[in-house]
């Protein structure tokens, strides 16, 4: 309960609050990674994060060229604490677009957004 109204706050004051995270979930990485251009679709998507998350109030959604969402809602830690990874669906060559919610194991919360694209 606690938790829960510290994230209705964190979500309401977001903007000042991310402007004060110096030690929050920030995006370190992804693969496929950031702005890059492949081949083929891997079977993951994974995200790794400055900060350790708690896995269960974290959110992936990605989008295919068709603008349908293609992952599989199966989000979970991959391995380390500080990295999630979600499964997808191919949905053709053209720009998938990832939106992002992070929040970290102190309950502070980040988003962001980022494509990658899958050449024909
Ligand atoms: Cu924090």
């Amino acid at each position: 309960m606690r938790r829960r109204f510290v994230l209705l706050a964190g979500a309401v004051g977001l903007g000042l609050v991310s402007r004060l995270a110096a030690a929050h979930a920030h995006l370190q990485g992804a693969s496929p990674a950031v702005g890059s251009t492949i081949a083929v679709l891997p079977e993951k998507l994974v995200c790794t994060f400055t900060e350790a998350l708690e896995p269960s109030l974290c959110r992936i959604e990605v989008r295919g060229p068709s603008g349908t969402r293609v992952d599989r809602t199966d989000l979970a830690l991959a391995g380390d604490p500080r990295r999630i990874a979600v499964s997808l669906r191919p949905d053709g060559a053209g720009v998938y677009r990832v939106a992002w919610v992070a929040v970290s194991v102190d309950t502070h919360r980040t988003e962001g957004l980022f494509s990658f694209t899958v050449a024909g």
